[in-house]
Protein backbone atom coordinates (compact mmCIF):
# COMPACT_ATOMS: atom_id res chain seq x y z
CA UNK A 1 0.00 0.00 0.00
CA UNK A 2 1.65 3.59 -0.94
CA UNK A 3 1.60 6.06 2.48
CA UNK A 4 -1.12 7.84 3.10
CA UNK A 5 -1.12 11.60 4.80
CA UNK A 6 -3.54 11.81 7.24
CA UNK A 7 -5.44 14.81 7.05
CA UNK A 8 -4.21 18.32 9.03
CA UNK A 9 -7.40 18.09 10.98
CA UNK A 10 -6.28 14.51 12.09
CA UNK A 11 -5.32 15.26 16.05
CA UNK A 12 -1.48 13.85 15.04
CA UNK A 13 -1.52 16.20 12.33
CA UNK A 14 -2.39 19.01 14.21
CA UNK A 15 -0.38 18.54 16.95
CA UNK A 16 -2.58 17.50 19.40
CA UNK A 17 -1.86 14.59 20.02
CA UNK A 18 1.65 13.43 18.31
CA UNK A 19 3.31 14.53 22.33
CA UNK A 20 0.97 13.20 24.50
CA UNK A 21 2.23 11.18 27.33
CA UNK A 22 0.98 7.98 25.52
CA UNK A 23 1.86 8.43 21.47
CA UNK A 24 5.55 9.68 23.53
CA UNK A 25 5.30 6.17 25.24
CA UNK A 26 4.27 4.70 21.99
CA UNK A 27 7.11 5.63 19.99
CA UNK A 28 9.64 4.98 22.89
CA UNK A 29 9.85 8.35 25.01
CA UNK A 30 9.62 8.57 28.43
CA UNK A 31 7.75 11.89 29.41
CA UNK A 32 6.92 13.75 32.91
CA UNK A 33 5.08 10.52 33.82
CA UNK A 34 3.96 7.38 32.72
CA UNK A 35 1.02 6.94 30.71
CA UNK A 36 -2.05 4.75 32.01
CA UNK A 37 -5.27 3.69 30.63
CA UNK A 38 -7.57 0.60 31.33
CA UNK A 39 -8.73 -1.95 29.31
CA UNK A 40 -12.23 -1.94 29.52
CA UNK A 41 -12.33 1.12 31.28
CA UNK A 42 -15.66 1.91 29.70
CA UNK A 43 -18.51 -0.13 30.55
CA UNK A 44 -20.55 -2.30 33.34
CA UNK A 45 -17.90 -0.84 36.11
CA UNK A 46 -19.78 2.51 35.54
CA UNK A 47 -22.67 3.67 36.89
CA UNK A 48 -22.90 6.29 34.86
CA UNK A 49 -22.58 3.79 32.27
CA UNK A 50 -25.17 1.42 33.44
CA UNK A 51 -27.11 4.22 33.55
CA UNK A 52 -26.92 5.07 30.05
CA UNK A 53 -27.15 1.94 29.01
CA UNK A 54 -30.58 0.99 29.92
CA UNK A 55 -33.04 -0.64 27.71
CA UNK A 56 -29.97 -0.29 24.82
CA UNK A 57 -28.72 -3.32 23.26
CA UNK A 58 -24.99 -3.66 22.77
CA UNK A 59 -24.49 -3.82 19.35
CA UNK A 60 -27.22 -0.93 18.89
CA UNK A 61 -25.23 1.18 22.01
CA UNK A 62 -22.29 0.30 19.87
CA UNK A 63 -23.90 1.54 16.45
CA UNK A 64 -25.14 4.96 18.22
CA UNK A 65 -22.29 7.48 17.87
CA UNK A 66 -23.68 9.77 20.22
CA UNK A 67 -24.20 7.08 23.31
CA UNK A 68 -20.93 5.43 21.92
CA UNK A 69 -19.15 9.06 22.11
CA UNK A 70 -20.26 9.36 25.64
CA UNK A 71 -19.47 6.04 26.95
CA UNK A 72 -15.66 6.44 25.72
CA UNK A 73 -15.68 9.93 27.40
CA UNK A 74 -17.02 8.68 30.63
CA UNK A 75 -14.10 6.46 32.30
CA UNK A 76 -11.29 9.72 30.82
CA UNK A 77 -13.10 12.23 32.48
CA UNK A 78 -13.64 10.37 35.80
CA UNK A 79 -10.23 8.32 35.61
CA UNK A 80 -8.14 11.00 34.56
CA UNK A 81 -6.54 8.55 32.27
CA UNK A 82 -3.90 9.13 29.24
CA UNK A 83 -6.15 7.51 26.51
CA UNK A 84 -9.93 7.10 25.84
CA UNK A 85 -10.34 3.78 24.01
CA UNK A 86 -13.69 3.66 21.50
CA UNK A 87 -16.35 1.88 22.77
CA UNK A 88 -17.54 -0.83 20.48
CA UNK A 89 -16.74 -4.63 20.08
CA UNK A 90 -14.40 -6.68 17.72
CA UNK A 91 -17.62 -8.13 16.24
CA UNK A 92 -19.12 -4.84 15.45
CA UNK A 93 -17.32 -4.67 11.87
CA UNK A 94 -19.52 -8.34 10.87
CA UNK A 95 -22.47 -6.93 11.77
CA UNK A 96 -22.03 -3.78 9.71
CA UNK A 97 -21.11 -6.36 6.57
CA UNK A 98 -24.44 -7.99 7.65
CA UNK A 99 -23.14 -10.69 9.80
CA UNK A 100 -26.13 -12.46 12.43
CA UNK A 101 -24.18 -11.75 14.98
CA UNK A 102 -25.47 -10.27 19.00
CA UNK A 103 -24.18 -9.95 21.98
CA UNK A 104 -25.81 -11.76 24.79
CA UNK A 105 -25.53 -9.94 28.13
CA UNK A 106 -22.96 -11.93 30.60
CA UNK A 107 -21.91 -14.11 27.99
CA UNK A 108 -20.62 -12.19 25.10
CA UNK A 109 -20.90 -12.32 20.80
CA UNK A 110 -23.30 -15.60 19.75
CA UNK A 111 -23.71 -15.89 16.08
CA UNK A 112 -26.51 -17.26 13.91
CA UNK A 113 -24.58 -20.05 13.40
CA UNK A 114 -21.00 -21.96 13.34
CA UNK A 115 -18.69 -21.54 10.79
CA UNK A 116 -16.25 -24.60 11.00
CA UNK A 117 -16.25 -25.86 8.19
CA UNK A 118 -15.12 -25.56 4.36
CA UNK A 119 -18.83 -24.38 3.78
CA UNK A 120 -19.30 -22.16 6.09
CA UNK A 121 -16.33 -20.51 5.58
CA UNK A 122 -17.49 -20.21 1.79
CA UNK A 123 -20.22 -18.87 3.12
CA UNK A 124 -19.12 -15.84 5.25
CA UNK A 125 -16.88 -14.95 2.77
CA UNK A 126 -19.03 -14.73 0.13
CA UNK A 127 -19.70 -11.30 1.48
CA UNK A 128 -17.05 -8.50 0.30
CA UNK A 129 -15.41 -6.85 3.36
CA UNK A 130 -15.57 -3.73 1.20
CA UNK A 131 -19.05 -3.42 1.83
CA UNK A 132 -17.92 -2.42 5.65
CA UNK A 133 -16.76 0.83 4.07
CA UNK A 134 -20.80 1.47 2.96
CA UNK A 135 -21.83 0.81 6.74
CA UNK A 136 -19.73 2.59 8.67
CA UNK A 137 -20.67 5.58 8.89
CA UNK A 138 -21.96 5.16 12.46
CA UNK A 139 -18.10 4.35 13.31
CA UNK A 140 -16.76 7.46 11.71
CA UNK A 141 -19.19 9.91 13.36
CA UNK A 142 -18.83 8.27 16.84
CA UNK A 143 -14.89 8.93 16.55
CA UNK A 144 -15.17 12.30 15.33
CA UNK A 145 -17.90 13.20 18.14
CA UNK A 146 -15.36 11.23 20.96
CA UNK A 147 -12.35 13.21 18.84
CA UNK A 148 -14.18 16.75 18.69
CA UNK A 149 -14.94 16.16 22.94
CA UNK A 150 -11.47 15.03 23.90
CA UNK A 151 -9.84 18.12 21.79
CA UNK A 152 -11.85 20.79 23.14
CA UNK A 153 -13.16 19.70 27.02
CA UNK A 154 -10.70 16.98 28.12
CA UNK A 155 -6.82 18.42 28.18
CA UNK A 156 -4.65 15.77 28.07
CA UNK A 157 -1.88 15.68 31.57
CA UNK A 158 -5.04 17.24 33.72
CA UNK A 159 -3.56 15.37 36.45
CA UNK A 160 -2.62 17.54 39.80
CA UNK A 161 1.08 16.53 39.31
CA UNK A 162 2.49 19.65 38.14
CA UNK A 163 2.10 18.11 34.44
CA UNK A 164 4.04 19.46 31.25
CA UNK A 165 2.26 17.83 28.57
CA UNK A 166 -0.29 19.42 26.76
CA UNK A 167 -2.40 19.22 23.76
CA UNK A 168 -5.62 16.40 24.18
CA UNK A 169 -5.72 13.38 25.21
CA UNK A 170 -5.59 10.58 22.56
CA UNK A 171 -8.39 7.93 21.47
CA UNK A 172 -7.16 4.61 20.53
CA UNK A 173 -9.14 3.02 18.30
CA UNK A 174 -9.14 -1.24 17.79
CA UNK A 175 -9.94 -4.08 16.04
CA UNK A 176 -9.85 -7.81 16.96
CA UNK A 177 -7.49 -9.88 15.43
CA UNK A 178 -8.30 -12.45 12.50
CA UNK A 179 -7.62 -15.60 14.83
CA UNK A 180 -9.24 -14.45 17.95
CA UNK A 181 -12.27 -13.65 15.69
CA UNK A 182 -12.28 -16.68 13.78
CA UNK A 183 -12.44 -18.18 17.38
CA UNK A 184 -15.72 -16.92 17.93
CA UNK A 185 -17.31 -17.67 14.15
CA UNK A 186 -15.64 -21.62 14.87
CA UNK A 187 -17.76 -21.97 17.74
CA UNK A 188 -20.63 -19.49 16.89
CA UNK A 189 -19.88 -18.18 20.08
CA UNK A 190 -17.39 -17.69 23.21
CA UNK A 191 -15.48 -20.84 24.20
CA UNK A 192 -12.88 -21.78 26.63
CA UNK A 193 -10.22 -23.62 24.82
CA UNK A 194 -11.04 -22.11 21.15
CA UNK A 195 -10.76 -25.87 19.94
CA UNK A 196 -13.05 -25.51 16.64
CA UNK A 197 -10.79 -22.59 15.79
CA UNK A 198 -7.30 -24.71 16.22
CA UNK A 199 -8.82 -27.81 14.66
CA UNK A 200 -10.35 -26.20 11.56
CA UNK A 201 -6.59 -24.71 11.32
CA UNK A 202 -5.06 -28.32 10.72
CA UNK A 203 -7.72 -30.15 9.43
CA UNK A 204 -8.86 -28.11 6.22
CA UNK A 205 -5.88 -25.06 6.01
CA UNK A 206 -7.81 -23.90 3.10
CA UNK A 207 -10.36 -23.18 4.52
CA UNK A 208 -8.76 -21.91 7.66
CA UNK A 209 -6.76 -19.80 5.65
CA UNK A 210 -9.66 -18.58 3.53
CA UNK A 211 -11.22 -17.55 6.82
CA UNK A 212 -8.04 -15.36 8.01
CA UNK A 213 -7.72 -13.50 4.94
CA UNK A 214 -11.52 -13.19 5.14
CA UNK A 215 -11.11 -11.88 8.47
CA UNK A 216 -8.04 -9.58 7.98
CA UNK A 217 -9.32 -7.79 5.56
CA UNK A 218 -12.77 -7.27 7.34
CA UNK A 219 -11.03 -5.90 10.92
CA UNK A 220 -8.11 -4.27 9.15
CA UNK A 221 -10.78 -2.21 7.33
CA UNK A 222 -12.29 -1.48 10.60
CA UNK A 223 -9.27 0.12 12.32
CA UNK A 224 -8.42 1.93 9.54
CA UNK A 225 -11.83 3.18 9.75
CA UNK A 226 -11.03 4.68 13.12
CA UNK A 227 -8.31 6.26 12.98
CA UNK A 228 -9.04 8.24 9.92
CA UNK A 229 -11.63 9.65 11.59
CA UNK A 230 -9.52 11.03 14.37
CA UNK A 231 -8.18 7.95 16.74
CA UNK A 232 -4.33 8.53 17.32
CA UNK A 233 -3.34 5.00 17.79
CA UNK A 234 -4.47 1.56 17.23
CA UNK A 235 -4.57 -1.33 18.83
CA UNK A 236 -4.82 -5.44 17.49
CA UNK A 237 -6.85 -7.42 20.35
CA UNK A 238 -5.52 -10.78 20.02
CA UNK A 239 -7.08 -11.79 23.12
CA UNK A 240 -7.23 -16.10 22.60
CA UNK A 241 -3.96 -15.98 20.93
CA UNK A 242 -2.34 -17.96 23.76
CA UNK A 243 -4.15 -20.93 22.72
CA UNK A 244 -2.00 -21.72 20.40
CA UNK A 245 1.19 -22.58 19.80
CA UNK A 246 4.36 -20.65 18.93
CA UNK A 247 4.45 -22.71 15.95
CA UNK A 248 0.97 -22.40 14.82
CA UNK A 249 1.01 -19.40 15.40
CA UNK A 250 3.95 -18.33 12.90
CA UNK A 251 2.37 -20.83 10.51
CA UNK A 252 -1.34 -19.86 10.64
CA UNK A 253 -2.08 -16.85 12.60
CA UNK A 254 0.59 -14.26 11.98
CA UNK A 255 0.08 -13.38 8.23
CA UNK A 256 -3.03 -12.64 8.69
CA UNK A 257 -2.37 -10.41 11.29
CA UNK A 258 0.12 -8.89 9.57
CA UNK A 259 -1.94 -8.58 6.67
CA UNK A 260 -4.71 -6.46 8.88
CA UNK A 261 -2.19 -3.77 10.56
CA UNK A 262 -0.52 -2.86 6.41
CA UNK A 263 -4.27 -1.63 6.82
CA UNK A 264 -3.30 1.07 8.94
CA UNK A 265 0.58 0.55 8.31
CA UNK A 266 0.42 3.17 5.63
CA UNK A 267 -1.18 5.59 7.08
CA UNK A 268 1.38 8.59 8.44
CA UNK A 269 1.58 12.10 9.53
CA UNK A 270 3.90 14.67 8.97
CA UNK A 271 5.72 16.64 12.36
CA UNK A 272 8.68 17.80 13.02
CA UNK A 273 11.88 16.40 14.80
CA UNK A 274 13.52 17.37 17.47
CA UNK A 275 15.89 19.57 15.61
CA UNK A 276 13.01 21.12 13.74
CA UNK A 277 13.07 19.80 10.66
CA UNK A 278 10.30 17.76 8.89
CA UNK A 279 10.00 14.49 9.52
CA UNK A 280 6.93 11.87 9.24
CA UNK A 281 5.75 9.20 11.36
CA UNK A 282 3.08 6.41 10.92
CA UNK A 283 0.71 5.45 13.69
CA UNK A 284 1.53 3.71 16.58
CA UNK A 285 0.20 0.31 17.04
CA UNK A 286 -0.02 -1.63 19.81
CA UNK A 287 -0.48 -5.54 20.12
CA UNK A 288 -2.06 -7.08 22.94
CA UNK A 289 -3.23 -11.43 23.90
CA UNK A 290 -3.87 -13.09 27.05
CA UNK A 291 -1.56 -15.87 28.00
CA UNK A 292 0.77 -15.06 24.99
CA UNK A 293 4.37 -15.31 26.85
CA UNK A 294 5.69 -17.54 24.43
CA UNK A 295 4.49 -15.80 21.74
CA UNK A 296 5.59 -12.44 22.52
CA UNK A 297 8.54 -11.92 20.23
CA UNK A 298 6.59 -13.52 17.59
CA UNK A 299 3.29 -10.94 18.18
CA UNK A 300 5.75 -8.20 18.12
CA UNK A 301 7.60 -9.34 14.81
CA UNK A 302 4.49 -9.08 12.91
CA UNK A 303 5.50 -5.01 13.06
CA UNK A 304 3.99 -3.95 15.75
CA UNK A 305 5.26 -0.52 17.70
CA UNK A 306 4.03 -1.29 20.91
CA UNK A 307 3.90 -5.02 22.84
CA UNK A 308 0.49 -5.71 25.33
CA UNK A 309 1.62 -7.90 28.18
CA UNK A 310 -0.85 -9.78 30.37
CA UNK A 311 0.06 -10.42 34.16
CA UNK A 312 1.49 -13.62 34.14
CA UNK A 313 4.99 -12.30 32.76
CA UNK A 314 6.55 -9.83 34.57
CA UNK A 315 7.67 -6.43 32.37
CA UNK A 316 11.30 -7.19 33.00
CA UNK A 317 10.83 -10.55 31.86
CA UNK A 318 8.73 -9.43 29.05
CA UNK A 319 11.76 -7.35 28.01
CA UNK A 320 14.01 -10.28 27.29
CA UNK A 321 11.60 -12.10 25.58
CA UNK A 322 10.19 -9.27 23.26
CA UNK A 323 13.39 -7.84 22.85
CA UNK A 324 14.92 -4.56 24.29
CA UNK A 325 14.14 -1.08 22.54
CA UNK A 326 10.29 -2.06 22.55
CA UNK A 327 7.51 -0.24 24.46
CA UNK A 328 5.43 -2.25 26.81
CA UNK A 329 2.01 -2.04 27.92
CA UNK A 330 0.44 -3.67 31.11
CA UNK A 331 0.29 -5.16 33.31
CA UNK A 332 -1.16 -5.25 36.76
CA UNK A 333 -3.68 -8.38 37.72
CA UNK A 334 -7.10 -7.12 37.33
CA UNK A 335 -7.79 -9.52 40.33
CA UNK A 336 -5.91 -7.12 42.59
CA UNK A 337 -8.49 -4.25 42.36
CA UNK A 338 -10.61 -6.01 44.96
CA UNK A 339 -7.47 -6.15 47.34
CA UNK A 340 -6.94 -4.24 50.32
CA UNK A 341 -4.92 -0.79 48.95
CA UNK A 342 -1.82 -1.57 50.40
CA UNK A 343 -1.58 -4.86 48.60
CA UNK A 344 -2.31 -3.40 45.81
CA UNK A 345 -0.39 0.18 45.84
CA UNK A 346 2.56 -2.27 46.48
CA UNK A 347 1.47 -4.10 43.08
CA UNK A 348 1.05 -1.14 41.35
CA UNK A 349 4.31 0.10 42.25
CA UNK A 350 6.28 -3.19 41.43
CA UNK A 351 4.98 -3.19 38.18
CA UNK A 352 6.17 0.55 37.44
CA UNK A 353 9.51 -0.96 38.62
CA UNK A 354 9.51 -3.75 36.56
CA UNK A 355 8.41 -1.81 33.29
CA UNK A 356 11.74 1.11 33.60
CA UNK A 357 13.51 -2.17 31.82
CA UNK A 358 11.34 -0.82 28.40
CA UNK A 359 12.68 2.12 26.89
CA UNK A 360 8.65 3.30 27.37
CA UNK A 361 6.10 1.86 29.46
CA UNK A 362 2.36 2.66 29.13
CA UNK A 363 0.38 1.51 32.46
CA UNK A 364 -2.28 -0.96 31.96
CA UNK A 365 -4.00 -4.19 33.66
CA UNK A 366 -2.90 -7.23 32.31
CA UNK A 367 -6.51 -8.04 30.95
CA UNK A 368 -9.64 -5.97 31.24
CA UNK A 369 -11.20 -4.11 34.30
CA UNK A 370 -13.69 -6.91 35.87
CA UNK A 371 -17.67 -5.39 35.85
CA UNK A 372 -17.51 -5.45 39.52
CA UNK A 373 -14.69 -3.30 40.09
CA UNK A 374 -15.00 0.11 42.95
CA UNK A 375 -14.48 2.68 39.91
CA UNK A 376 -12.91 4.71 42.70
CA UNK A 377 -10.14 2.35 43.02
CA UNK A 378 -9.19 3.04 38.98
CA UNK A 379 -9.44 6.67 39.65
CA UNK A 380 -6.89 6.26 42.58
CA UNK A 381 -4.67 4.05 40.61
CA UNK A 382 -4.38 6.04 37.81
CA UNK A 383 -3.25 9.02 40.46
CA UNK A 384 -0.75 6.69 42.16
CA UNK A 385 0.77 5.84 38.30
CA UNK A 386 0.92 9.50 37.48
CA UNK A 387 2.44 10.57 40.85
CA UNK A 388 4.89 7.38 41.58
CA UNK A 389 6.42 7.50 37.97
CA UNK A 390 6.65 11.64 37.77
O1 LIG B 1 -23.58 -5.12 27.77
C1 LIG B 1 -22.37 -5.12 28.00
O2 LIG B 1 -21.87 -4.31 28.81
C2 LIG B 1 -21.56 -6.15 27.29
C3 LIG B 1 -20.16 -6.27 27.76
C4 LIG B 1 -19.20 -5.80 26.66
C5 LIG B 1 -18.56 -4.56 26.57
C6 LIG B 1 -18.66 -3.39 27.51
C7 LIG B 1 -18.84 -6.56 25.53
C8 LIG B 1 -19.32 -7.88 25.18
N1 LIG B 1 -17.97 -5.79 24.76
C9 LIG B 1 -17.78 -4.58 25.37
C10 LIG B 1 -16.99 -3.46 24.85
C11 LIG B 1 -15.63 -3.76 24.37
N2 LIG B 1 -15.24 -4.89 23.73
C12 LIG B 1 -14.54 -2.87 24.44
C13 LIG B 1 -14.74 -1.46 24.96
C14 LIG B 1 -13.80 -0.47 25.16
C15 LIG B 1 -13.09 -0.49 26.52
O3 LIG B 1 -12.11 -1.24 26.70
O4 LIG B 1 -13.46 0.31 27.41
C16 LIG B 1 -13.45 -3.52 23.87
C17 LIG B 1 -12.02 -3.02 23.70
C18 LIG B 1 -13.90 -4.80 23.43
C19 LIG B 1 -13.09 -5.78 22.72
C20 LIG B 1 -13.41 -7.22 22.86
N3 LIG B 1 -14.62 -7.84 22.75
C21 LIG B 1 -12.43 -8.22 23.04
C22 LIG B 1 -10.96 -7.96 23.12
C23 LIG B 1 -10.58 -7.40 24.44
C24 LIG B 1 -10.57 -8.38 25.58
O5 LIG B 1 -11.22 -8.08 26.59
O6 LIG B 1 -9.89 -9.41 25.49
C25 LIG B 1 -13.08 -9.45 23.10
C26 LIG B 1 -12.46 -10.82 23.31
C27 LIG B 1 -14.47 -9.21 22.91
C28 LIG B 1 -15.56 -10.20 22.86
C29 LIG B 1 -16.56 -9.93 23.91
N4 LIG B 1 -17.49 -8.93 23.79
C30 LIG B 1 -18.25 -8.88 24.93
C31 LIG B 1 -17.76 -9.89 25.83
C32 LIG B 1 -18.31 -10.17 27.19
C33 LIG B 1 -16.70 -10.53 25.18
C34 LIG B 1 -15.83 -11.67 25.73
C35 LIG B 1 -16.59 -12.96 25.69
C36 LIG B 1 -15.71 -14.18 26.00
O7 LIG B 1 -15.34 -14.34 27.17
O8 LIG B 1 -15.37 -14.91 25.08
Amino acid sequence: MSGVILSPQHPLSAGLTSDSRLVRAYRGERSDATPVWFMRQAGRSLPEYRDLRVGTRMLDACLDPAMASEITLQPVRRHKVDAGIFFSDIVVPLKLVGVDVEIQPGRGPVFGRAYADAAGVAELTAIDPARLDETSAPITEAVARTVAELNTTVPAGSVSTGSTSSGSTPLIGFAGAPFTLAAYLTEGGPSKDHLAARTLMHADPGAWRALMDWTAELTGRFLRTQVLAGASAAQLFDSWAGAISLADYETHVAPASAAALAHVHDLAYETTDASGAPSTRSVPVVHFGVGTGELLGAMHGIGVDTVGVDYRIPLDVAVQRVGEGVPLQGNLDPALLAAPWPVLEAAVRDVLRRGEAAPAHVFNLGHGVPPETDPTVLTRVAALVHEASA
